[in-house]
């Protein structure tokens, strides 16, 4: 009776103890999230409205050590821009300063990016309470590569590995090849090339995601089916796989390949500005240091020279051109190189539009959609314009989810419906062009 008493005290004492413990606990956070005070590295959303308030931003975005998430260079800051800027935090309090004595408005989009990259880096594959399968994780190149390997392996009826190339670190370019079951003569082809920027982890996590579905699919799925029938669809998982490594291993942030410059100590050539379209012109830059760096020459890159150099002897096989990057869903057609419009351009902006009220209609999510210069920015140098030159007049680059929240470091749990609303997209414009393009008897 004695004991039970001193039991029921202690129990009382200890709630106690854990209730303080628990204000204390949160009081610390609160502490921690105020942006003066955060020990956190951060990103934060600004709201440019003037072009002194573009300039101001553009000047702290290249005088701290920042990283621009989006935008992805100072130079497409113009007046009435959100800006999206990732500030280590010792840099914070600095920033935040600068930013109130320009009377801009921001607010914290990001306090966690240290939890956020654990939580994309984790390998649940030892997890044995995680259902999250393959595809809804992010995967390192090591991984990567082993899972080329293995899915040839496992359909060796339906899937080639075609090695295009290597990257400047010498690492190997493997396309792999789906085809249908259907040998039929002339076979017209799909192109999809994802990881051209190493940080937009989503589109490399894209490519598997297609690749397994394509061949679970088959023969069960009527759009993927009629798609593997009637073309053969290359899937390049990884273009920049120098980039890629760099950020697993030492920054996240990083968005270039890794090729050394002869004139400068900085690295990396952006290769979505190194292809032949309006090379070097506004909108990339020739400084190395630079985050849209266009390279030393048109394709003086080797990631995207093997490209341009596969394309070029598959120009009359290959329909459609596809290159996946994250974030800001948008459906996106040449020109991004020009103002002026392709001569399809109707074409194309009706088969963005219906693949974009298809992810409306089935996820109630909005993707922005139109010729990328109007829609994005004028970005000379992309390998969406130069395929469109080449004569693949059906050219698109996507831009997947985030939904406005996590940017690049979008958590593996939302991995699977980013994909699904992207595959929905490329069925519904594949099949067009599968129309448009049939073969003249
Ligand atoms: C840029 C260009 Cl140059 C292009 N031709 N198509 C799309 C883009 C947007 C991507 C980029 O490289 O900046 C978005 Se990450
Ligand atoms: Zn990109
Ligand atoms: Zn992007």
């Amino acid at each position: 009776m004695l004991t039970k008493h001193l039991a029921q005290v202690l129990d009382t004492l200890n709630m106690k103890a854990l209730l303080i413990w628990a204000v204390l606990l949160n009081f610390y956070k609160l502490l921690q999230t105020s942006d003066c005070t955060s020990t956190h590295d951060q990103v934060l959303s600004i709201q440019v409205t003037t072009h002194q308030q573009a300039d101001i931003v553009r000047n702290i975005s290249s005088q701290y050590e920042t990283v621009l998430w989006s935008p992805a260079s100072p130079e497409y800051i113009g007046a009435h821009t959100e800006v999206h800027l990732f500030v280590p935090a010792n840099n914070l309090g600095t920033v935040t300063d600068l930013l109130q004595t320009h009377h801009l408005t921001h607010q914290v989009l990001l306090d966690n990016t240290e939890e956020l990259i654990e939580m994309q880096t984790r390998n649940e594959s030892s997890d044995p309470r995680s259902s999250a399968s393959y595809y809804e994780r992010y995967h390192s190149l090591e991984d990567i590569y082993y899972w080329i390997n293995k899915t040839a392996q496992e359909h060796p009826d339906m899937v080639k590995v075609i090695l295009i190339g290597s990257s400047y670190e010498k690492r190997p370019l493997y396309v792999l090849k789906l085809s249908g079951r259907q040998e039929r003569a002339e076979k017209r082809a799909i192109w999809i090339d994802c990881g051209i920027h190493a940080r937009e982890w989503i589109s490399p996590a894209f490519c598997l995601w297609f690749v397994q579905y394509s061949l679970n699919f088959y023969n069960l799925n009527n759009d993927i089916t009629e798609m593997l029938n009637s073309m053969d669809i290359y899937v390049l998982p990884v273009m920049n796989p120098d980039g890629y490594k760099y950020t697993w291993t030492t920054n996240r942030m990083w968005r270039k390949n890794r090729s050394l410059s002869k004139e400068s100590n900085c690295v990396g050539t952006d290769l979505n500005r190194n292809f032949d379209a309006n090379w070097g012109t506004k909108g990339a830059s020739n400084r190395p240091c630079d985050e849209i760096y266009c390279g030393q020459f048109p394709e003086s890159e080797p990631e995207a020279e093997a490209v341009a150099n596969f394309l070029r002897s598959h120009k009359d096989s290959v329909k459609l051109y596809l290159s996946i990057h994250s974030y800001g869903q948008m459906l996106l057609f040449p020109y991004s190189c020009s103002n002026e419009e392709v001569p399809n351009h109707a074409e194309l902006f009706e088969l963005v539009q219906d693949a974009a009220m298809k992810i409306r209609r089935y996820y109630r999510n909005n993707y922005k959609y139109g010729a990328s210069a109007k829609t994005i920015y004028l970005a000379p140098g992309g390998s969406d314009d130069w395929a469109y030159n080449l004569g693949i007049h059906y050219s698109f680059t996507f831009e997947l989810e985030d939904r406005g929240r996590y940017g690049f470091l979008l958590p593996p749990s939302l991995i699977s419906k980013a994909c699904n609303e992207a595959l929905l997209a490329l069925k519904s414009i594949a099949l067009r062009v599968i129309q448009k393009t049939q073969p003249q008897p």
